[in-house]
């Protein structure tokens, strides 16, 4: 072994250059294999040290366990590299997350050597890490993060922490035994992403869930590299998002909500507290009003939005009301392009959500120019529209990002779009709702798409789901909690929990990777974790839990 190699087999520095003197497996149709280094360790890897890496979820690229493992003690540190606030932002993260369950002071230091230090490359070294990739390498005394940007570090970072021991994600001082050391069993994993766009969406308008409650939600879901949150600001039951110059959209529409709560809203102050949290997980929010249709809340702050000129009352019932926005009046486009505007203005992501899902009340000719109207706004505020799939059918090609929701094949509008150009966010509601009850005896959730258990979650490929839609039409996958009957963080965790991370890993994983006979045992190994953060996950009798998660 050459003198700048350490012990295990890694170098200490420059990894950039690495060839790893261990042997790298990639699963196909059995999951993510782990490879067993050449007999140079002090010790082969045990059975717990494999499990670690083939535990990953989502499933990487590559993972490889090697013999040794790094420990976490009172003396270790973090670096960052200098130049960038992103990666020292991610850094302090690191550590936030190290610090409670160790007690240790996990100091971070910019520039700096540490025990765990981030870098950041760029793709012209000629890694494969693409905008959201890493390579994560653990030794016996070091752990290196690498990426080409911070969200690279980010995901690392959560790769890292499902190689610790559950007890990590306590809040409180743990006591170390032998058994509870935080230990990190040596290996690699490189990774990057299957599709730019892996969602997760949730609908504050048939309940509403204050910052707190999404941030918490934000948390959950960037454990599993969901990367964008659809909001679903606006329904029937609720108005969530204050309007300058339109003060009755919160004022009566904000005051509402199903089962007849209290309801609620985010003033824009409070909205863009929200954005920032997303931004420092690398989640990028887009906000959706839901127009034509679903607009019995702002139809109820303002009668004149109505073709009769009379206000609606809110609704506070679930389903049932066919309401739809005025085409053609002065007011109706005031209020889209006001709105439009000033949610486009507190968005830094690309999409912001137009809405036109089930407009039964309306027109095809009113839905047509409503829709236009709204998709020229966004455009004119340098976004992109995000649409239902039902605004291809009104005219082909004018969302440029279509959500298929549905449970029946792609119309011929859908197709014809996604040739055009519009590119396709998958959301089966059959696999990918996560407000569908999982059987029989689930207390929450609607069943109009049939129970979807894991199982149904999982097993779909969204490349090849659309028949007659090219696969580089889709853009990635979503799954959307509605909220009808959900009203609290516990009722969001045990809908989301499992089902959340199988669509996560459908949007991350390379599709050689999928095995639901891995995948079950990948979400077992989440069970302890879960327990410690206090995520109340449903218990589905199709993963075999650890005893005591
Ligand atoms: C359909 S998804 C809807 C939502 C409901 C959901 C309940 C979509 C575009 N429309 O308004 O909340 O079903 O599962």
């Amino acid at each position: 072994m050459s003198a700048h190699r350490s012990r295990t087999g890694f170098p200490r520095r420059s990894l950039f250059a690495a060839s790893f003197a261990v042997v790298v497996l990639v699963g196909i149709g059995v999951g993510v294999a782990i490879g067993v280094g050449p007999a140079h360790h002090d010790a082969p890897p045990t059975a717990v040290q494999a499990s670690a890496y083939a535990s990953i979820l989502p499933a990487p690229v590559r993972a490889t366990a090697a013999g040794g493992g790094f420990t976490v003690t009172a003396s270790t540190s973090v670096s960052a590299p200098s130049g960038s606030a992103g990666a020292r932002g991610v850094a302090d993260y690191l550590a936030g997350l190290l610090r409670p369950a160790t007690g240790y002071p996990v100091p971070v230091t910019t520039g700096g050597d540490g025990d765990i230090r981030l870098e950041l490359g760029s793709a012209a070294s000629g890694n494969q890490y693409g905008a959201e990739g890493y390579l994560l390498t653990v030794a016996d005394r070091q752990i290196v993060i690498q990426a080409n940007q911070p969200a690279g570090l980010f995901h690392g970072v959560q790769t890292l922490r499902q190689l610790l021991p559950a007890a990590i994600e306590q809040r409180t001082a743990q006591a170390v035994t032998s058994s509870t050391a935080w230990s990190v069993p040596s290996g690699s994993v490189l990774d990057s992403p299957r599709f730019g766009y892996r969602a997760a969406g949730l609908d504050v308008a048939r309940h509403f869930f204050t910052v707190p409650q999404v941030e918490r939600y934000i948390d959950e879901i960037s454990l599993y590299k969901i990367d964008y949150l659809h909001l679903h600001l606006t329904d029937d039951q609720g108005w969530r998002i204050a309007i300058d110059n339109w003060p009755n959209l919160t004022a009566v529409g904000g005051r509402t909500e199903i089962g007849g709560g209290a309801g609620g809203y985010y003033t824009q102050a409070q909205y863009r507290q929200l954005v920032a949290y997303a931004q420092s997980r690398f989640v990028t929010i887009i906000p959706e009003i839901d127009v034509p249709g679903h607009v019995t809340a702002a139809l109820a702050a303002y009668p004149g939005l109505n073709c009769d000129g009379k206000a609606r009352t809110p609704s506070t019932v679930i389903g049932g009301a066919f309401s739809s926005l005025c085409a053609g009046k002065p007011l109706t486009d005031t209020f889209l392009d006001d709105v439009i505007g000033q949610l486009a203005a507190l968005t830094p992501g690309p999409y912001v959500g137009i809405g036109g899902d089930e407009a039964q009340a309306t027109s095809p000719a009113a839905y047509a120019a409503i829709v236009d109207r709204a998709a020229a706004d966004v455009r004119a505020d340098g976004k992109i529209p995000w649409g239902w799939q039902e605004t291809t059918a009104a005219n082909p090609g004018t969302p440029d990002v279509a959500a298929y929701w549905h449970t029946d094949p792609p119309t011929a509008q859908l197709k014809q779009a996604a040739g055009a150009g519009t590119k396709l966010v998958l959301m089966p509601a059959n696999h990918a709702y996560l407000d569908q009850k999982y059987d029989q005896n689930t207390k929450l959730g609607l069943k109009w798409a049939g129970y979807v258990e894991v199982q149904d979650a999982y097993d779909w490929n969204p490349g090849t789901y659309l028949a007659g839609v090219d696969p580089s039409a889709v853009l990635g996958v979503e799954a959307d909690l509605w909220t009808e009957t959900v009203a609290s963080s516990a009722d969001i965790d045990y809908l989301a929990f499992p089902r959340l991370p199988a669509i996560a890993e459908l949007g991350w994983s390379p599709a050689a990777t999928h095995d639901w006979a891995a995948f079950r045992l990948r979400l077992a190994a989440q069970g302890p974790r879960w327990k410690a953060l206090g995520v109340a996950y449903f218990k589905s009798p199709q993963v075999p839990w650890p005893a005591g998660s």
